[in-house]
């Protein structure tokens, strides 16, 4: 999978995409990335990117000819999707991760500060992607959070095949609570159950504390979600708990 990111603020990568997970996807050929300047596609001698807005107001507007110009250089020949990211976008999530995934390359647009001119986002633009509903400076990190969900689902990239598999979200419910040792800590024990060696019953735990705790805190995840009759019974248990005389014992607060 190769992303090609269009930036003002070239520097702003070297430490994410270097890094962890994300360096050694990289290092392995897994996953590549090349960041372009958008400026160097500015031809006049201040390389000037952007201009006032028609109609006036506030800020200022990254001109087309130059973003157009940086696009249609690094897409080439190929029909490459070009995703700008905005706080106008489609809310990105884990589906649209997986998704993007399978595509081999993507052209990821950031802006900084600036909004482009509506001519780029209408016929150059394939896609609008939020990462959730607030305003940042820039694209910059947004195009980050979404090389690193999509890039730690490509094949190989985590060391345990199986890992993302269990994930928050891959299910549609989010994660069970984990533990480590000591199985006493300040008088805090961990669950008899993780204990006990007894796979099923700890499988079983773990599906019913992960629906504890999207009913809990994303009862709209459960709306979403296909239940598996295991899943409905857990479920069925959990509301005889949350229920008056079922209320002891329950680890969440609400
Ligand atoms: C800048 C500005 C300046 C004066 C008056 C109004 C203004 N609005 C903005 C503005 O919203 N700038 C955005 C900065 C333009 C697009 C790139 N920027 C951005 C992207 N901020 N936040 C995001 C973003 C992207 C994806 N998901 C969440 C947030």
């Amino acid at each position: 999978m190769h992303f090609d990111i269009l930036t003002l603020f070239p520097e702003m990568f070297s430490g994410p995409l270097t890094t962890s997970i994300l360096g050694k996807a990289q290092e392995s050929g897994l996953v590549s990335v090349d960041i372009w300047n958008i400026r160097d596609y500015a031809l006049d001698k201040h390389r000037i990117v952007d201009d006032t807005p028609y109609g006036g107001g506030a800020g200022m507007v990254l001109k087309a000819d130059v973003l157009v110009r940086a696009i249609e250089s690094v897409r080439g020949d190929s029909k490459t999707p070009v995703i700008y990211l905005s706080p106008q976008g489609k809310v990105f999530d884990q589906q649209m991760a997986a998704e993007i995934g399978e595509l081999p390359r993507v052209i990821l647009l950031s802006g900084h500060y600036e909004e482009i001119d509506e001519r780029v986002r209408s016929h150059w633009v394939d896609l609008e992607l939020s990462i959730g509903d607030y305003v940042l400076t820039g694209g910059e990190l947004p195009a980050m959070v979404v090389v690193d969900a999509v890039t730690r689902l490509l094949p190989g990239v985590l060391g345990d095949e199986r890992s993302h598999l269990q994930d928050s979200f891959q299910d549609g419910l989010l994660d069970h609570p984990h533990y480590t040792r000591p199985a006493s800590f300040r008088g805090l024990e961990v669950p008899e159950v993780l204990l006990s060696g007894h796979h099923d019953h700890i499988r079983r735990f773990r599906l019913k504390e992960s629906l504890r705790r999207t009913m809990l805190r994303r009862p709209d995840l459960l709306e979403k979600k296909s239940l598996t009759k295991e899943e409905r019974q857990l479920l069925k248990e959990l509301a005889t708990e949350y229920s008056a005389e079922g209320r002891v014992n329950t680890n969440e607060s609400d």
